[in-house]
């Protein structure tokens, strides 16, 4: 779990924050030695599989496990007839429900794909294989298949979501200029290339499990609440994380099943979720409709906006994706109104994705600005920075920093958007037709208390410890920069250990709230521990330094001397000998002075319910993104290629650009499979999701992308964060499909209004 300090670097100022460090733990991961959830070496582990429903509604009547239990290395068969002894968890704000019990194989089905019984063996082979032979008898209920049954009707009004100021119905009524659109989005699925999966261990009462976990705290807690125990018995391990993208900030119903199936063998239990049942363990993206009708002057100064969205959810939670979250933030509009639904279908309920809520309403306004371009026949580069925003509409807050309009007069140069000419159609290189578009994209900014330790060990080396989750994105390499930084030591003397709950508490790794959240507990634990090893070098029987009358020292290039030079000067290893110390330990939190009782520490940790949104204060916080697109369309064939891209970004101070850089695209070669490839097929029949598996489900591969040029236009944001950085793991995805979607157009004079944009749409 330690990770080793990387071998060589470029250039010593690599290893304070702002250096481009490579990512620590990228080659453990490349290399095979980082241990994944299922990879741990247990003695006498069981295995189990999962039987998922094949219909969408209706009750399990009865559950043959007969040939099951009769075929090798069958060990137990769990059904709805199991009483698994569990109690429902609070949610994610630590509300607690009525006390009742949980089923995780529940007798109702409530969607094509829900876990009904579980198959535990000696072997994964045995287990799948006897999975196989549980003959499983329903009696069906009419279900709703999709947002668009005639069954699914218009959904819930959901009141929170309704956002409104002026009076945007008759500002657009009295618009000389309109248009109105629907855009559509289909499901949409995580594919990290780990899958879910966990190994559950009793020892008595204490439990350990390994599972990929954005949020070591919060899934102990969960576990805890669903066995009934105390939230220090349960231990969460997830180091390493191949991706996890949303799908991985909670236990889920295949968690609880091994857990319990751990407790009734008496034996340790794995179980691995195959790739199809990933896709109905925890739910994608929501399939979204929405419609934006937008009035202007004739000159292009918006008056209105009207918004309407509806996206799918379960039928037993409302889980709304938020279409209508970007809208009123991303320009000046004295009138608006937006209205979100959700309908209720028999489906898995939908969940977080990358740049959720966000990312589909981006899509829906960034498309709606460049068909009201068109229809204002003016340059949509043009028409954003006249809309502009110099507060937030919505809050009535100014920003605290907002450098969307450099993004977009810098993106554009980069790109050459001057040389661009409007008319559709009218740009074209033999029988490819060129199309250039924009995409603004925004993402708010999220702050949960985080708590850190800053251990000082004798041989001199420095351990930040915390039980906050790298799933690739780059934690452990910026908190070894920032302790490096803080403590004035070298980052190569620095270990960073994470992904266990009984290590420090800290945000979840979502919401693109963990690195401004963490690095700040980080900085004021190293800051605390320079200050500690200081007053003891000065104070402490022992040391060189006590003698000296010096007042104060410095710890520089993980030497401690004399500020002004002069006298000894000490490396870490020898100050801690000559204080006759093993070990020195610094925690911090970044908790409110009265906020610090355990139960408040235990809130924080494991419940959302501290977390602060980007306008809880005076200010209104937010990432911001331009992204320019080319795309190359075969005229005959409709075939599309994104050839060029240039985005540009405003995420304030960036703690490590490489690491950011890989973010940003990542992010954006997300949104090139959004509005390219990505799409969750429904079978009408049984509302199963086809095309469950990496072969149908297309997701872009190295050929669909092209040079990607990024820019950084922020600038260090102290009221985001203690370093001065806001989010980046969310926004590079948002607007992304918008700028696609403008482009096609751009180039073909067709608009594609619902995602993913295939040839046949174009034909
Ligand atoms: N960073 C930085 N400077 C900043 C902000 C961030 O250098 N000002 C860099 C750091 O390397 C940091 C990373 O960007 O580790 C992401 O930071 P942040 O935006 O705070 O996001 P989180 O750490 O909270 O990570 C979650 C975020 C989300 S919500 C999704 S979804 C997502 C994402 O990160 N899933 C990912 N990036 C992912 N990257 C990988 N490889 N795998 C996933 O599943
Ligand atoms: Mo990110 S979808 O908030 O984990």
């Amino acid at each position: 779990m330690t990770i080793m300090p990387p071998r060589k670097h470029g250039d010593a100022s690599d290893g304070m924050v702002g250096g481009r460090l490579t990512r620590f733990e990228g080659s453990l991961k490349l290399t095979g030695a980082a241990t994944y959830a299922l990879e741990y070496p247990i003695d006498n582990l069981a295995h189990a599989a999962l039987v998922q429903s094949t219909i969408a509604a209706g009750r399990v009547v009865s559950v043959d496990v007969t040939r099951a239990l009769a075929s090798p290395g069958v060990l137990m068969v769990l059904t709805p007839e199991d009483d698994l002894g569990l109690r429902v968890s609070a949610d994610w704000q630590g509300n607690r429900p009525e006390d009742k019990p949980y089923h995780p194989l529940p007798r109702e089905v409530q969607f094509n794909g829900q876990s009904i019984a579980a198959v535990i063996a000696e072997s994964r082979e045995q287990a799948t294989e006897a999975a196989k032979l549980v003959v499983v008898t329903y009696e069906e209920t009419s279900p709703v298949m999709s947002i668009d049954d005639p069954a699914a009707g218009e959904g819930k009004l959901m009141d929170n979501l309704t956002i409104g100021w002026g009076d945007a119905e008759a500002a657009l009524a009295e618009s000389p200029v309109r248009i109105e659109s629907e855009y559509s989005t289909p499901r949409e699925y995580h594919c990290a290339m780990e899958p879910h999966g966990l190994t559950a261990k009793w020892d008595g009462d204490e439990l350990t499990i390994w599972e990929p976990s954005q949020w070591s705290h919060g899934m102990a807690r969960m576990y805890a609440e669903w066995f009934a125990m105390d939230y220090e018995k349960v231990r969460i391990i997830s180091p390493y994380i191949g991706g996890g993208f949303g799908s991985k900030g909670q236990p889920l119903a295949y968690g609880a099943v091994a857990v319990a199936a751990a407790r009734k063998l008496g034996r340790p239990v794995q179980l691995a979720v195959t790739r199809p049942q990933n896709f109905t363990s925890y739910g994608g993206r929501a399939a979204t409709r929405q419609t934006i009708a937008l009035g202007a002057s004739e000159d292009g100064v918006l008056q209105a906006i009207v918004h309407r969205g509806r996206t799918e959810t379960s039928v037993y939670m409302d889980y709304p994706e938020q279409t209508g979250a970007a809208t009123p933030i991303l320009y000046k509009v004295e009138n608006f109104s937006s209205q979100s639904r959700v309908v209720p279908v028999n489906t898995v309920t939908p969940g977080a994705l990358r740049g959720p809520g966000k990312n589909p309403s981006a899509y829906g306004i960034e498309s709606a600005m460049e068909e009201l371009a068109y229809k204002l026949d003016m340059d949509p580069l043009e028409l954003r920075l006249k809309n502009y925003a110099d507060h937030d509409y919505q809050s009535g807050k100014p920003w605290s920093t907002r450098m969307l309009r450099e993004a977009l007069t810098q993106g554009a140069a980069a790109f050459g958007w001057e040389k661009r000419s409007h008319q559709p159609r009218s740009m074209r290189d033999g029988k490819t037709l060129i199309g250039w578009g924009i995409g603004c994209g925004t993402f708010p900014v999220i702050r949960a208390p985080s708590e850190a330790m800053i251990r000082v060990l004798a041989n001199g080396r420095v351990e930040v410890v915390s039980g906050s989750i790298d799933m690739g994105q780059g934690t452990y390499t910026i908190l070894a920069q920032t302790a490096a930084e803080a403590l004035g030591v070298p980052v190569s003397q620095v270990d960073v250990l994470l992904g266990d709950s009984r290590m420090p508490g800290s945000s979840i790794a979502g919401g693109s709230m963990l690195a401004g959240s963490i690095t700040g507990a980080v900085h004021k634990a190293a800051i605390a521990a320079r200050d500690e090893l200081i007053g003891l070098a000065l104070n402490e029987t022992g040391s060189p330094f006590r003698d000296t009358g010096a007042n104060t020292l410095s710890l520089v290039g993980g030497r401690i001397e004399a500020s002004r030079g002069g006298g000894p000067s000490l490396s870490l290893q020898e100050l801690m000998q000559a204080l006759g110390r093993d070990e020195l330990e610094i925690r911090r939190n970044t908790l409110a002075e009265n906020a610090q009782s355990p139960d408040d520490q235990k809130q924080a940790w494991t419940t959302m319910s501290k977390v602060q949104g980007p306008t809880s204060g005076d200010l209104s916080m937010h990432s911001w993104a331009a992204h320019f697109v080319e795309v190359r369309i075969d005229e005959d064939f409709g075939t599309i290629r994104v050839s060029r891209m240039v985005s540009a970004f405003d995420c304030g101070r960036l703690y490590n650009p490489k690491l950011v850089e890989s973010q940003w695209k990542g992010g954006i070669i997300m949104g090139i499979g959004q509005a390219l490839l990505e799409e969750g097929v429904v079978d009408p029949r049984n509302g199963r999701t086809i095309n469950s598996n990496m072969a149908d489900y297309l997701v872009p591969t190295n050929a669909d992308i092209p040079d990607i040029e990024l820019i950084s236009v922020g600038v260090p944001d102290l009221d985001a964060s203690t370093l001065g950085g806001k989010g980046v793991g969310e926004v590079g995805i948002v607007g992304v499909a918008p700028a696609i979607a403008n482009a096609v157009f751009h180039a073909t004079g067709k608009r594609i209004r619902d995602l993913p944009i295939t040839l046949e749409k174009l034909m």
